[in-house]
């Protein structure tokens, strides 16, 4: 077995003291940081989250392994950087209200952050106004990243857009969305600027939105 499919299984078996040996073994054996990251952390989650829908396995069990994959992804986080010291803009980055799914958002944060932009992450279950709040407090954001991963807090992204508006601040932002339940139909409902299906379709998209050309679009 390979060290990567090694730390793939420590994580999906939760695992959590074996994790840090893992990574360092994997990035050993000559796995890419970025690989490292995708397959030896965030498969295992996608694995868990069929055998979670099957009834296979239960919430104890995404937690340890979502804890699992946290350690792992503290241990690859500087060998993710660009070392491109410029900034490229700054992006809030938030789970909506009602949403205490944060592994995607954070993943998106993560790349975002290597790849030269600076993050400003307020966390999960956000509430609108604090949405407002944040971007108040950082007036030169140029992007709020929203991520929801359940059917009924998908529109607590419509509400939160709305917020901005009432506060009068929509105009001054990009507003990008993610998250399994949404789709590119969904972002235009809302009014988002754009919707991204993965962190790393999410980075290219946040550059575009900035005006930098990227060498996949
Ligand atoms: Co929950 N959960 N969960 N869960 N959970 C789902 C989402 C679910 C689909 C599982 C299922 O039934 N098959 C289901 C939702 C069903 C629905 O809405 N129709 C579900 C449910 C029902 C629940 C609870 C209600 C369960 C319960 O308590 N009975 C509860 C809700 C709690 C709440 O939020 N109020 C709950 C709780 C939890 C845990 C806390 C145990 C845990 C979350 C831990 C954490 O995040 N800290 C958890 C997990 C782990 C999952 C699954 C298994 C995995 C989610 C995940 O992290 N995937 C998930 C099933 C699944 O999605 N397959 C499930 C890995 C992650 C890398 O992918 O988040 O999709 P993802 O992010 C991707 C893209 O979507 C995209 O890029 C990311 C990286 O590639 N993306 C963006 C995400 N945000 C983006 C933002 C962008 C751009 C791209 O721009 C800003």
């Amino acid at each position: 077995m390979s060290k990567l499919s090694e730390l793939s299984a420590i994580v999906e078996y939760g695992k959590l003291r074996e994790v840090e040996a893992a990574v360092e073994g994997a990035l050993a054996e000559g796995n890419a940081p970025i690989d490292v990251l995708n397959i030896g952390l965030v498969d295992p989650i996608n694995v868990l989250g069929e055998k979670f829908r099957l009834g296979e396995i239960f919430v104890p069990e995404l937690l340890i392994a979502s804890r699992c994959m946290k350690i792992g992804v503290e241990k690859v986080r500087p060998l993710l950087s660009s070392g491109d010291v410029k900034s490229l803009g700054k992006v809030i980055c938030a789970t909506v209200a009602g949403d205490m799914h944060d592994i995607g958002k954070n993943l998106v944060a993560l790349l975002l952050g290597s790849a030269g932009f600076e993050v400003i992450d307020i966390g999960m279950d956000v509430e609108p106004e604090s949405v407002v709040e944040a971007l108040q407090e950082n007036t030169d954001a140029q992007i709020i990243g929203l991520s929801a991963l359940l059917t009924t807090t998908m529109y607590a992204m419509k509400d939160t857009i709305e917020a901005l508006e009432e506060a009068g601040l929509r105009d001054r932002v990009k507003i990008m969305v993610g998250g399994a339940p949404v789709n590119q139909k969904f972002a235009d409902q809302i009014g988002a600027d754009g919707y991204a299906t993965n962190a790393t379709s999410a980075v290219d998209l946040a550059k575009k939105l900035v005006g930098i050309s990227t060498s996949r679009s």
